[in-house]
């Protein structure tokens, strides 16, 4: 069915995308599905939709909107079978059994007293990894970079960042790291380029590679992720970019773009890594001619544009094509960065019968509803109970997800939930979760260490491009502590400190407790298949309290817990006993967790 503006509320919530859609503004405003459940608001029609929002909204909104909720009209062959693989068995998979663990290399081990992290860091490392439990390691990038923002900017994708070391040590780095049973996938950062990689450089001279990236004579309304324009002058044109103003989009429209991709990532496969980390890949895809945003949905998202890019028309088509010219020939394993893309959306990028991505990260359940990452507020861990139950149930058989609460871009999941008091609870509650639940865990470098946000003093600690941008344009309408307190909140150079190797700093030091409890549930995991494989099912999800088990026909387990600070009565499964966690008394403490086990 095609939606237009006389569609119902409901309608469009019966559809894909648009569920997605409208899923997205209820979390951004706070609001409960509910809402649209309520048969009065589920009969409104979007062309009285100003109604019931008290405003006007312009003819761009419901454009934008409608374009995005019908995309992706499925076949009735291509529906029917997904729903037949959605209620197969799983099919098992090295990357559904992982235990994946984010190094971010500028903060993991400095080896020689720069005060920066390098490659002979992390090969010091491996031994501790290994023993951790970990099989699996997701590297931040590692390239030729000016650093602009840490990398995420390249210069030169077949070369390696000189203060982190060679390529022979990146060689032995994966060379060792297989020796000890830990696959290695790297981070492909293909959605933008550094301003000084060769092509954008060739770009601003040579007509012939002015296509593989977005110039123009006139900059849109599209605003950068790191504040101000999307636009950056050159010469008498502008060009690209979402990010920093080093960071400029590449055209994927242009086939030499895809091709000196694809040839770039079989370079590095043909290394023997297992497998990328793909940079905001959804964003690969803009609509034709870079329309103007819609400024309803920039005020919204806090960023003008997204909704022209973000689930772009031809996303789903170069994914196909990335996997079919690059990790299929190598079997390797791909997970998407996917800010933005809801459950639908993720279905289509992830179904195993679609040959796109193997897994996305996706961070809707980051932040409690109505609220962003700068926001100073303490995160609900009743909705991410709310949203694991609704992914695990739903997302089906022949999609897998991601499990993790924090990377290199988020402050630390501990410190957002805000009770100091009961911190060591909430780590091992976390953990204990992430190791019991359906997905795969990744574990942000130092969580292990039960690590928290770091004390910073002032802006000058702080060297993050998105944070200085910020700040300064926060500065511009409020006192500089006003602006300070607001990037504490939010700022992703709490995850990028170096880790405490060598005794504590600004309260930061390794817990002994916290590493040993990571060890135990990642061993756990390990040994039972059940964990990864089996069922899942919620016996208690009332107020505060998570039960739920996993299972299948031989054993089963029962995680109990508290996600709160008032007492519940603990679960006593009859002929289970308990591990890993000791507590028997009839009330649960708070933030408790108790691991029950048959079979
Ligand atoms: O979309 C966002 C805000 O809603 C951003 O959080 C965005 O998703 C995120 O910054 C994208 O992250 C990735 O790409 C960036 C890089 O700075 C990050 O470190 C990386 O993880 C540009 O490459």
């Amino acid at each position: 069915m095609t939606l237009d503006k006389n569609s119902r509320i409901k309608d469009v919530y019966n559809s894909r995308v648009g569920k997605d859609l409208i899923d997205k503004i209820l979390l951004q405003t706070g609001k409960s599905s509910d809402l649209i459940n309520n048969p009065i608001v589920g009969n409104v029609r979007l062309s009285s939709i100003q109604k019931l929002v008290g405003r006007k909204l312009p003819e761009s909104f419901f454009d934008a909107f409608l374009t995005l909720a019908n995309s992706d009209q499925l076949t009735e062959d291509e529906i029917q079978e997904e729903k037949k693989l959605a209620r197969a068995p799983v099919e098992h998979a090295w990357w559904k059994e992982a235990i994946f663990y984010q190094i971010y290399p500028r903060s993991f081990c400095d080896s020689n007293g720069d005060g920066v992290g390098d490659l002979a860091g992390i090969i010091s490392k491996l031994d501790y990894l290994k023993d951790l439990g970990i099989t699996a390691l997701w590297l931040s990038p590692i390239y030729d970079s000016p650093m602009d923002d840490n990398g995420y900017d390249i210069r030169n994708y077949r070369q390696i960042l000189a203060q982190y070391g060679t390529m022979e040590e990146f060689d032995t780095l994966l060379s060792e790291a297989h020796k000890r049973g830990i696959r290695l996938i790297m981070d492909l950062v293909v959605n933008h380029t550094s301003d000084e990689h060769e092509w954008f450089q060739k770009a601003l001279v040579d007509p012939e590679y002015e296509d593989y990236y977005f110039f123009r004579e006139e900059p849109n309304n599209w605003t950068s992720y790191f504040s101000g324009s999307a636009w950056r002058k050159f010469g008498d044109k502008y060009a690209l970019h979402l990010f920093s103003k080093k960071q400029m989009d590449l055209n994927w429209d242009n086939p030499k773009v895809r091709q000196g991709v694809y040839d770039m990532v079989n370079w590095w496969l043909a290394k023997g890594i297992d497998g990328f980390r793909l940079d905001v890949i959804n964003y690969i895809s803009k609509q034709e001619g870079l329309p103007n945003g819609d400024e309803t949905i920039a005020q919204m998202m806090g960023y003008c544009g997204v909704e022209r890019y973000f689930y772009g028309p031809h996303l789903h088509e170069y994914l196909k094509e990335l996997r079919a010219n690059t990790f299929d020939k190598y079997n390797a394993f791909s997970v998407g960065e996917t800010p933005g893309v809801g459950m639908n959306m993720a279905k289509l990028l992830t179904g195993s019968q679609r040959k796109e991505l193997d897994m996305i990260f996706s961070f809707d359940v980051l932040e409690s509803p109505g609220h962003s990452r700068f926001d100073d507020y303490k995160y609900d861990l009743n909705y991410f109970k709310k949203y694991m139950i609704d992914w695990m149930k739903h997302y089906g058989n022949n999609c897998w997800m991601s499990i993790f609460y924090n990377n290199h871009d988020n402050p630390r999941m501990v410190s957002k939930i805000g009770r100091p008091k009961y911190n060591t609870e909430i780590k091992k509650l976390l953990v204990g979760m992430q190791m019991t639940m359906k997905g795969t865990p990744f574990i942000f470098q130092g969580d292990e260490m039960g690590l928290e946000n770091y004390k910073f003093n002032s802006i000058d600690e702080i060297n993050d491009v998105e944070s200085q941008g910020y700040y300064k344009e926060l500065c511009e309408k409020m006192s500089e502590k006003e602006a300070f307190k607001i990037i504490l909140a939010g700022t992703r150079e709490h995850a990028r400190v170096l880790l405490p190797w060598n005794g504590p700093s600004k309260g930061q030091a390794m817990d002994p407790t916290i590493l040993h409890f990571y060890r135990n549930m990642i061993k756990l995991r390990k040994e039972n298949p059940v964990l990864v494989y089996g069922d899942f099912r919620v016996i208690d999800d009332l107020a505060e309290h998570f039960v739920y088990e996993r299972y299948d026909g031989e054993t089963s387990f029962i995680i109990d817990c508290n996600l709160g600070e008032s007492i519940k009565k603990g679960y006593f499964p009859e002929g289970y006993h308990q591990i890993i966690t000791h507590n028997r008394h009839p009330e649960m403490d708070p933030y408790e967790i108790r691991i029950w086990m048959k079979g």
